[in-house]
């Protein structure tokens, strides 16, 4: 990663380097953060992020859920996404707003531990290699579970929920695996340690819903939203393991990995072993969107001036 010159801090821009915490702030013992990840895409208008509001509204929701005190209303943090991105002149880039219960007490219960609010942005290439979307990923299902309801609440982006992510990542990786699929605590298939899952049998589309342990992704609702546009059929539904097998297609989504067909999981091939034309089409359509060269008529896109 290149640094970047600036992050806001609590309504500030402070260098890069000094956008520090202390070694006994609360997260850094008990993983009390909340999260978001944003892409601002070049488009011929210049940049723009991807669904600022939605994002930022899932950050506020997460912060909530954790009862996190937030000073800043979702108007001045929108704000100051775009600001940011500006000051470091970036033409495209990842955004990640993060907040955090800081240094104060010691113990579990946070008491006197100010919340921390920091943006940061910097650029960032494909997430599941150059290569992966359009030649697909290599996949295996996790032998670890998604956290089951009643653990960690799936529909806050909590930095603690990727200790789960990391243990579902990391296999995969040492198993030679781009990505893991989790299934959910009733062995239902969820989602990978990044992406949500979309599965394709005989022209229909399903994705599992947020019931199984999902989170409420973005650009899972945007390519939900795209393929009704393009007349496909969708249904959010519980999804049995073997469904994966005997797919047609399957694809991730996720703002970092885009949507990105998957082409074998436990080296079974899915389909033809290639990208299928149901997800290249949202794939069109998505880029189309995401790059400015569709009309933008779900006003997805914030210019960055
Ligand atoms: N599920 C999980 C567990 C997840 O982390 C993400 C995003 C998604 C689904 C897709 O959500 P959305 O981005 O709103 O469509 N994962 C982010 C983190 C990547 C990282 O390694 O950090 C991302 O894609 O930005």
């Amino acid at each position: 990663m290149t640094p970047t010159e600036k992050i806001w801090h609590n309504g500030k821009f402070i260098d890069w380097n000094e956008a520090r915490i202390h070694v006994l702030s609360h997260v850094v013992s008990y993983g009390s953060s909340v999260f978001e990840g944003l892409r601002c895409y070049e488009t011929k208008n210049g940049p723009a992020i991807f669904r600022l509001r939605e994002h930022t509204r899932r950050l506020l929701d997460s912060a909530k859920i954790y009862r996190i005190p937030v000073e800043f209303t979702l108007e001045q943090l929108m704000e100051a996404q775009v600001q940011l991105v500006k000051l470091n002149g970036l033409k495209s880039c990842y955004v990640r707003p993060i907040i955090l219960r800081g240094y104060g007490g010691v113990g579990v219960l946070p008491v006197n531990n100010p919340t921390e609010i920091f943006l940061a942005c910097w650029e960032w290439g494909k997430y599941l290699g150059d290569e992966a979307l359009a030649a697909g990923v290599d996949v295996c299902i996790s032998s670890w579970n998604r956290i089951a309801p009643n653990t960690l609440p799936a529909l806050a982006k909590a930095g603690a929920n990727y200790m789960n992510s990391q243990l579902i990542r990391m296999e995969a990786h040492h198993n030679g695996y781009a990505e893991g699929i989790a299934l959910d605590s009733e062995g239902r298939i969820s989602e990978g340690s990044g992406e949500n899952i979309f599965v394709v049998r005989d022209g229909k589309i399903h994705t599992p819903p947020l019931g199984s342990s999902v989170l409420p992704g973005i650009t899972r609702d945007s390519v939900v939203t795209l393929a009704r546009d393009l007349g496909l059929e969708l249904v959010e539904t519980v999804i049995p393991r073997e469904m994966l097998y005997v797919a047609d297609e399957v694809f991730f989504t996720g703002t970092a990995a885009e949507v990105t067909p998957v082409r074998s999981i436990d080296r079974i091939e899915v389909g033809t072993g290639r990208r299928g034309p149901v997800t290249e089409k949202l794939q069109k359509a998505f880029f189309a969107l995401v790059e400015g060269e569709a009309a933008d008529k779900y006003g997805w896109l914030t210019p960055v001036k």
